[in-house]
């Protein structure tokens, strides 16, 4: 589509409208998650946020694209395809606050989800080195012959990394039911994407290792959903990787903890953010008659008001119990840890930054 959503119909993917709705869900999801969750972290509620805004469209215009036995190996900036598959929003936010109901008992940092029954991985910190993780899962379903997929997602940063290489080289090789999905934002933190890369793309990459690769335009949800789509496709019947670079802007901070103006041009910023992918996907719908103004009103308070329940629910709930420092690692916890967790139960309770026993 182009700026305004207004799109070619003969190259429109054949979803329903309710597919197209739910993708725009997932969308808007983020977008309110966002500005409630950056918000609290300024107010000292939650220690750390990461926003995905204006990467709504690559996020799950990809994640839309599988099905429901395929895994997501998650960068940085997916956590929203998680929700749209199913990851309950309650169990975000109390791992965004690291509480007793978090499944990672508050070992992760904030907005590191994971969840098994909706087939998303637990993100790694350490810049690609989730793409061998996907590769080796493709190559695992593809030995079992189970029929499932892999969408690896990777930031422009990632394709620095040996990680990066090691992954797609193997992936050419073996042919393994891997798809790449790499956010294309043009930074990484504080590095312009021209100081990551010679290349002239991202996509061409994939020339190198044997597989097709393809650049759609990241703030198009249609155009994401379609080639990811047939990337899938490609993949569940034997024909081998996909790396799909979904061309976008970081248009906020790396995290809360980053100030982007010490180091870009923020006038560049401001016309990424005038492509908002919301703006052009709600105009496309708008044109399409399956959502008025006031279907929109509706969604969003409907959203905002999720977000909002579901962030007082979680931070009330305490912190996880003392015992889980040192659960899930051993099969029997071993003397010397018990001998620590002893000790650290006898400690002052504002030393424990509010955990309980
Ligand atoms: C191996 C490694 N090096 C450095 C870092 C610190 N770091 C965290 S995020 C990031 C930038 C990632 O950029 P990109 O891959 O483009 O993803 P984006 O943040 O743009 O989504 C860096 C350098 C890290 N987490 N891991
Ligand atoms: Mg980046």
């Amino acid at each position: 589509m182009d700026d305004h959503g207004v799109a070619d119909p003969d190259r429109v993917p054949s979803l329903t409208p309710e597919d197209w709705l739910r993708i725009y869900r997932g969308m808007v999801l983020i977008r309110v998650m966002d500005e409630r969750l950056m918000a609290l972290q300024r107010q000292g509620r939650i220690g750390f946020y990461g926003e995905a805004r204006g990467q709504e469209a690559a996020v799950v215009g990809s994640a839309a694209a599988l099905a429901p036995q395929d895994w997501i190996v998650p960068a940085l900036r997916e956590a929203g395809a998680g929700l749209y598959r199913g990851l309950p929003l309650r169990t975000y936010i109390a791992q965004i606050f690291g509480n007793a109901n978090d499944p990672a008992s508050g070992r992760q940092l904030p907005c590191h989800p994971g969840t098994r029954a909706s087939h998303y991985v637990t993100m790694s910190s350490c810049i690609a080195s989730q793409l061998p993780h996907a590769v080796g899962m493709a190559w695992a379903a593809k030995i079992k012959k189970d029929n499932s997929v892999v969408l690896g997602y990777l930031g422009d940063g990632a394709t620095s990394e040996e990680d990066f290489h090691v992954a797609l080289n193997f992936a050419g090789v073996f042919r393994p039911p891997v798809v790449f999905v790499c956010q294309n934002n043009q930074w990484a933190i504080s590095v312009p994407v021209a100081h990551q890369t010679a290349s002239p793309t991202v996509a061409i990459k994939a020339l190198a290792y044997g597989f097709p690769g393809i650049r759609v335009d990241g703030n198009d949800a249609l155009a994401v959903y379609g080639a990811v789509k047939e990337a899938v496709d490609r993949a569940r019947s034997g024909g081998g990787p996909t790396l799909i670079e979904a061309l976008t802007y970081r248009v906020s901070a790396h995290s809360s903890s980053d100030d982007p103006s010490r180091y870009r041009d923020e006038r560049i910023t401001e016309t990424w953010r005038a492509r908002d992918p919301i703006v052009r996907m709600r105009a496309w719908l708008a044109f399409q008659g399956f959502l008025d103004a006031a279907g929109d009103e509706r969604l969003r308070a409907d959203l905002d008001a999720e977000v909002r329940d579901a962030v007082a629910a979680e931070e009330s709930v305490p912190a996880p119990p003392l015992r889980t420092l040192v659960e899930d690692v051993f099969a029997e916890v071993p003397q010397f840890l018990a001998d620590q967790l002893a000790e650290i139960a006898t400690l002052p309770r504002q030393k424990l930054g509010g955990a309980h026993q």
